[in-house]
């Protein structure tokens, strides 16, 4: 898995948001060479169902799939797994009992309590071995929690204590509404957040994670240690493209 094999190797990944309903998109974001696609279930239109045809898109072209799922339950976690996700997003963690329900949710007994179902597309259907099958999804399921609130930060120290944590994303647009300056991602006191959390995590050897809008942005959180880099959202840069190619057109 992409993913998983750059962060053992301490590289960073790249992938956009995704929004779009329709595979063909994301095999273009494959085959432009992203590490990885995170389908958005908690804004856009995607549901459980449309999203099962975007996880085989983003894997024919060896592009990880991520679900961010709606809210933190158990329901909504499995799902994202059983169509074949092999990581979970989870929004609003705010406490260490937050933290515990997704590792929970997210992983088969010893290291939790997923709900336990072999015909879906996860485990082939039931043509995979069972012991196989769970074996290999709790190695290969990442667990993200999204750190995106004054109480996510506030708790932080508890949260990373927590096993089976994979990365720590911290959501810039919903922590500058939390810290009262809504969509002021760049503002400083957002930054000496986000920047405390980064330092936090990578003191726990926990990967840390965030969302950026510009190239600048990208590398100055790179350079920060940030390895799980998502870029936009691809109706975003779909949108990019085709107003640059209209004004050149134009122009
Ligand atoms: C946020 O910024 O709040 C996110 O969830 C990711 O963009
Ligand atoms: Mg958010």
């Amino acid at each position: 898995m992409k993913l998983i094999k750059n962060l053992e190797k301490s590289e960073i990944s790249i992938g956009p948001f995704s929004k779009s309903s329709d595979p063909s998109i994301i095999e273009c974001i494959g085959l432009a060479g992203f590490d990885f696609l995170i389908i958005d279930l908690e804004h856009g239109p995607n549901t459980i169902e449309s999203s099962q045809n975007l996880v085989r898109a983003a894997l024919l072209h060896e592009m990880t799939p991520i679900i961010r799922v709606s809210e933190n339950n158990e329901s909504s976690i499995s799902k994202a797994l059983d169509i074949g996700a092999q990581g979970v997003q989870v929004p609003q963690i705010n406490n260490k009992q937050d933290a515990i329900k997704v590792v929970r949710a997210a992983k088969f007994s010893p290291l939790g309590e997923r709900g336990v179902c072999r015909y879906v597309r996860a485990a082939g259907f039931s043509s995979k071995d069972k012991n196989l099958y769970f074996e290999e999804s709790n190695q290969n399921t990442l667990v993200i929690l999204q750190i995106e609130g004054k109480e996510g930060i506030e708790n932080l120290d508890n949260i990373l204590d927590v096993n089976g944590i994979d990365i720590i994303f911290i959501g810039p647009y919903d922590l500058s509404q939390s810290l009262g300056v809504p969509g002021q991602t760049n503002h400083p006191e957002v930054i000496n957040a986000m920047k405390s959390v980064v330092n936090k995590a990578k003191q726990k050897n926990i990967v840390v994670g965030t969302f950026v809008e510009t190239p600048e942005d990208l590398n100055m959180w790179k350079d920060l240690g940030v390895l799980y880099l998502s870029y936009k959202v691809d109706v975003g840069i779909f949108y990019d493209a085709c107003k640059f190619t209209y004004q050149t057109l134009k122009n």
